[in-house]
């Protein structure tokens, strides 16, 4: 089956009849085959120019692995991801903890290109591999009452050279209002190009909320909990001043130190121009309904 780059994300994209590239899913349900050939038909939007392997894989954040840019291709070899399970817990029906080759062949993988925007002004455009969050939660079970989902990192000291130095509150932790998380845009990936996720992008499994700077991202999930708290998240921990619970993309609200108005895209090379930045991440046909009446400079 040929690989083939969607066009901009819509949410018609956003469905199961997306592309299929995951063999093992392929080979799971014949249901994958039958669909990889429709693939998105008539969408016609701004076609999206995904980021190089390269990029992605070389210009990466993963502070476990150390600060700078190139540290996570450097030293996430070092991370073990075989075996990998993760605890499911608090507000769910049925808690415990899932083994990831088995939450695999229960789960639909599909090809899903997004925009990809830091909260430090770059960005990229990556292919992802993986299923919807919503499937993963309804698995476990959400229980009435659940209103928020909070994720940990795995912290392994041993495997994992940055977390010697507390420039955050070590595990990573992150977390979504509940409807965020059922949204169809919110993804687990597993992959990235067609491939198993790279450790460096946070293998096995990483959270990706495309309309949310990317520290919302969180990488090399071991544990999902549902609660009915706001929970704790790692850079609002750190700096909450700078860094809200919400973070959802938004040229108007800028970072204390730094314009959102406008982003660098990854690989523009040396002398191409900032872009603008999109409100909602280019999202906000989608996900804007999530916010109605939210004073969104005071929800950050
Ligand atoms: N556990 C963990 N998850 C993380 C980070 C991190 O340091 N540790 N960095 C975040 C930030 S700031 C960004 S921009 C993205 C980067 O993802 P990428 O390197 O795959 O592009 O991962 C996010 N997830
Ligand atoms: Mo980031």
């Amino acid at each position: 089956m040929a690989y083939r780059w969607k066009n901009d994300l819509t949410l018609a994209d956003a469905t199961p009849e997306a592309a299929f590239l995951n063999r093992r899913q392929i080979m799971a349900g014949m249901a994958g085959l039958g669909l990889a050939s429709m693939a998105s038909p008539g969408v016609a939007s701004t076609e999206l120019e995904p980021n190089t392997w390269d990029e992605v894989t070389n210009y990466c954040n993963f502070y476990e692995f150390g600060t700078g840019k190139g540290d996570p291709a450097a030293n996430a070899h070092l991370m073990t991801t075989e075996p990998w399970s993760v605890t499911i817990d608090g507000m769910v029906d049925k808690p415990g903890e899932y083994d990831f080759q088995q939450i695999l062949s229960n789960m639909t993988l599909e090809e899903r290109i997004y925009r990809f925007r830091c909260v430090e002004a770059w960005s990229m455009v990556i292919p992802w591999n993986g299923f919807e969050l919503a499937d993963l939660l309804n698995m476990a079970g959400v229980q009435e009452g659940a209103k928020y989902v909070a994720f940990e990192t795995l912290l392994r000291p041993s495997e994992m050279p940055g977390t010697a130095y507390r420039v955050i509150d070590w595990p990573y932790r992150e977390g979504l209002r509940l409807d965020e998380a059922m949204h169809p845009l919110t993804i687990m990936a597993t992959g990235i190009f067609g491939k198993p996720m790279p450790n460096q992008n946070g293998a096995p499994l990483r959270l990706v909320v495309p309309w949310k700077y990317g520290f919302k991202s969180i990488k090399s999930i071991v544990r999902i909990t549902l609660t009915d708290q706001e929970p704790p998240t790692s850079w609002n921990m750190a700096n909450a001043r700078e860094y809200g619970f919400y973070s959802n993309v938004n040229p108007n609200v800028d970072h204390p130190r730094w314009s959102q108005a406008s982003e660098r895209r990854i690989g523009g090379g040396l002398f191409a121009s900032r872009e603008p930045t999109l409100m909602f991440n280019g999202y906000e046909a989608e996900v804007a309904s999530l916010y109605e009446g939210m004073d969104l400079a005071k929800f950050f």
